[in-house]
């Protein structure tokens, strides 16, 4: 500040909270349409997108399927680890700080 303020240290950085992706991993298991499926759930994109990224994650074996706050990374996880446990598919959902 100004003449009178003491001790303020220049540039404290405004700190953005972390982003976290989450990751679809693939396997050999888990149908295609039941990932879209969870894609197009949980990640709110339509059935081209979902179904784009899905074959990226078959291809390549994973793919960042969202970026969050932690929080809501988290929940983005449960969610799809819930949906593929009530099926029974082997489908991973994980999380890693960006
Ligand atoms: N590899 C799976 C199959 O051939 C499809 C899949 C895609 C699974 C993405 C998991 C993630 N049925």
């Amino acid at each position: 500040g100004g003449d009178t303020q003491l001790a303020v240290r220049p540039k404290a950085k405004s700190k953005r909270p972390p982003l976290y992706k989450v990751l679809l991993i693939n396997d050999d298991f888990t149908p295609m349409e039941f990932v879209v499926m969870v894609l197009e759930r949980f990640f709110s994109m339509n059935h081209a997108q979902a179904f784009e990224i899905m074959l990226t994650v078959h291809k390549k074996g994973l793919a960042v399927v969202g970026v969050f706050s932690y929080e809501i990374a988290e929940t983005k996880v449960n969610q799809v680890m819930e949906m593929a446990r009530q099926y029974q598919h082997p489908l991973q959902c994980t999380m890693e700080r960006e």
